[in-house]
């Protein structure tokens, strides 16, 4: 049999941990015939909450569940880890100006890049999902050093799946039907959600089945170019409108997304939306943490090459990498 693989969830506590581990213990994430231990971290004030949690996930008789470690301490949470989904964070609350948060948020991943470099195992990958999620996986690779730049990634998977789900909603076809969009960017409200390269396999009975272009499908660009951008852009907003609460489930569930991916590949001829280093493709910044369309094969992800931009896109891709690099220097003001 084969061995576990250990998962660590930092914020475990939180509504995302109570929805995503779950997942991890039935194998959506790592696949049908792979154990796990899952490693869950939070903070002192939540640590009863964390037990309770356990408490269920031992009640829950999970097949693939060899074992839970509930912890407060940041060393033991990481030891060993192969894999480390970064849940923890400080929401924004009223009256918090955005420099509060961010210099919040952004101590807490200085604070567990040293504890991942120095426990966690040499091939560790890191997820980072909790807000401003690109800025904190910048920190933590930046603090981090000897984990090596392509073992660290932020989610924009979740926006990814929303764009899908959104396209496939406009078309009345299945989600799975749909392929190939692309986040570029911060998983923020300045991401750009492109549909240029994006298609849907069409299948009748009349012999003719293949891949259509979303934007022949969906004549009216009109649409594409702005409601369905600013319908994408601010869906978090939308459902915290609703729910009174953040995505919680979708998020759980895209986190999976990511991951399986990452570790068991991609579909021949699909590719899906990373947050990850910056090589210098499309012309963004090397170093930076940004949403790039990748294909992933033997747990490696690479960018996607040679893909057209036409003008409309490079100004929006430009957008928000240059949030990025503000997010970044007032991330390193805030650290000091
Ligand atoms: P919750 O506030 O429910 O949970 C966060 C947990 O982190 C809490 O239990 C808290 O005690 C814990 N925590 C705080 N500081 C910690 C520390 N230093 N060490 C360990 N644990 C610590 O938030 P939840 O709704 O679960 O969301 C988690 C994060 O994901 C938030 O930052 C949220 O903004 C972010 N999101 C990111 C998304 C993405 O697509 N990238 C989408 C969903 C979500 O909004």
């Amino acid at each position: 049999e084969k061995e576990p693989v250990k998962v660590l969830v930092t914020g475990a506590a939180g509504q995302i941990g109570y929805a995503l581990m779950p997942l991890i213990a039935r194998g959506v994430m790592l696949g049908p015939n792979q154990p796990v231990t899952i490693h869950m971290l939070d903070i002192e004030q939540a640590a009863e909450a964390l037990h309770g949690v356990k408490m269920e996930l031992i009640d829950g008789t999970f097949p693939l569940l060899r074992g839970v470690v509930a912890t407060t301490d940041v060393v033991e949470a990481c030891s060993d880890v192969n894999i480390a989904i970064m849940l923890a964070g400080i929401p924004r609350t009223e009256g918090m100006e955005r420099k509060d948060v961010m210099s919040r948020n952004v101590s807490i991943y200085k604070a567990q890049a040293s504890a991942l470099e120095q426990h966690a195992a040499d091939d560790c990958k890191v997820l980072v999902v909790a807000n401003p999620a690109n800025t904190n996986a910048l920190i933590l690779k930046e603090f981090a050093p000897s984990i090596p730049e392509k073992n660290i990634t932020c989610l924009t998977r979740l926006d990814h799946n929303r764009a899908l789900g959104q396209i496939a909603e406009k078309l009345k076809v299945q989600v799975n039907d749909v392929k190939n969009i692309i986040i570029w960017g911060n998983h923020s409200s300045t991401q750009y959600p492109d549909v240029n390269h994006a298609t849907v396999t069409t299948s009748s009975d009349e012999r003719s089945s293949g891949e259509r272009s979303v934007r022949h499908l969906i004549a009216d660009d009109k649409w594409l170019n702005t409601e369905f951008i600013t319908t994408i852009q601010q869906r978090g907003a939308a459902i915290i409108k609703a729910r009174k609460l953040s995505s919680a489930l979708s998020a759980a569930s895209a986190a999976c997304d990511h991951m399986r991916d990452w570790v068991l590949g991609t579909p021949e001829g699909t590719w899906v939306s990373m947050g990850v280093c910056s090589d210098g493709s499309y012309g963004i910044e090397p170093g930076l943490i940004y949403s790039f369309p990748v294909t992933c094969q033997n747990g490696e992800w690479s960018i996607v090459q040679g893909l057209k931009i036409d003008e409309f896109s490079r100004v929006k891709m430009d957008a928000t990498a240059s949030e990025l690099l503000e997010e970044k220097s007032l991330a390193y003001s805030c650290l000091g």
